[in-house]
């Protein structure tokens, strides 16, 4: 694997999963693999999770590993080619890049939406100026518009919890004080249409995510309508992706988080998120504290989906 920045470059999706329980078994089997290797991991916005089961999942396969926060302690980073770079910008990333190649030997990257401009954000162009200019194996550790390292944990997880052939899995839409990205609503719902589970999205209106992510999907706008018979909730908020609206908040209504009521709508439901987590915005402390909450096996997760993506590029090199 040269690249890791959606679901489909993890081919078949039954592989992966059987793959990961592999490595979950024996997180240390491959440890000759990453040997004299080295794993940047390159922030251009805050992490817990990504930065640490990253790391982790690095260092399993026996790499070494370095972490670049930009914004803490790096020279401010230019992304516009043709800028006369006479602000506080110090350096350009078509620099910055190919030195950082030469450290190392994969790239991570985190670099969210900057809602500035749809069009710039929806060509990944951060990403894709790694992918571009580093000559190494780059995987994404959410970019603009997907965070599929999250995705594939999220599924690992539902694989490991579902008590039936094809569960229901419910993507609802919840309320939050900030404008947040659309990167971990579009890798799952990404995740889930090619996965053998009854997905459906549950949002206000205004909230519809792009069409490429949405496909065959049920979007359900009464949100007791589609827990009815859920197997797993998977809460998240994000702001707008339609125009003119793109990247704003169109709703805080908190009739929309989820709590002990509307779980009780379900089919005894799993409860998730990628966490951070505001409680009491997006949950209330009843449910994700509740026994069928699985915000924490979901995050120890993120090291064996990690863990896969960075074996297959070693594989590769
Ligand atoms: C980010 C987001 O919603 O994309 C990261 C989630 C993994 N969340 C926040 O910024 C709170
Ligand atoms: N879920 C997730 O990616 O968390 P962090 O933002 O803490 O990495």
């Amino acid at each position: 694997m040269r690249y890791y920045t959606n679901v489909k470059d993890l081919g078949d999706l039954n592989a992966a999963v059987k793959e990961a329980l592999e490595v979950k078994k024996n997180r240390y089997a491959y440890k000759q693999l990453g040997e004299n290797k080295t794993c940047l991991l390159v922030f251009f916005n805050s992490s817990l999770r990504t930065r640490l089961s990253t790391q982790k999942a690095a260092m399993n396969l026996g790499m070494n590993t370095m972490v670049l926060d930009v914004n803490q302690g790096a020279w401010k980073l230019e992304t516009e080619r043709g800028v006369v770079m006479d602000g506080d910008k110090s350096e350009h990333l078509l620099e910055a890049v190919p030195v950082m190649a030469q450290y190392c030997d994969i790239i991570g990257v985190r670099a969210f939406a900057q809602f500035e401009n749809k069009t710039d954000d929806y060509s990944e162009k951060i990403l894709n100026q790694f992918i571009q200019h580093s000559g190494k194996p780059v995987f994404s550790m959410e970019a603009a518009t997907c965070h599929p390292l999250q995705a594939f944990a999220d599924l690992i997880t539902i694989e490991e919890h579902k008590k039936k052939a094809r569960p229901k899995v419910v993507l609802s839409w919840a309320p939050h004080p900030r404008a947040l990205p659309q990167a971990v609503p579009n890798s799952f719902a990404d995740f889930m249409n090619e996965a053998d589970v009854e997905f459906v999205i549950t949002q206000p209106k205004g909230y519809e995510l792009a069409e490429q992510f949405v496909r065959g999907a049920t979007v359900e706008y009464d949100q007791d309508k589609a827990f009815e018979g859920a197997d797993f909730i998977y809460a998240k908020n994000w702001s707008a992706y339609q125009d003119p609206h793109y990247g704003e908040i169109l709703s805080k209504d908190m009739n929309w988080t989820v709590n002990t009521e509307k779980m009780a709508l379900t089919n005894n439901a799993f409860f998730m998120h990628c966490l951070p987590v505001r409680r009491n915005m997006i949950v209330t402390d009843d449910v994700i504290e509740s026994p069928q909450s699985l915000v924490i096996p979901e995050a120890a997760n993120r090291e064996i989906s990690a863990q896969v993506v960075i074996k297959r590029m070693l594989e590769s090199l």
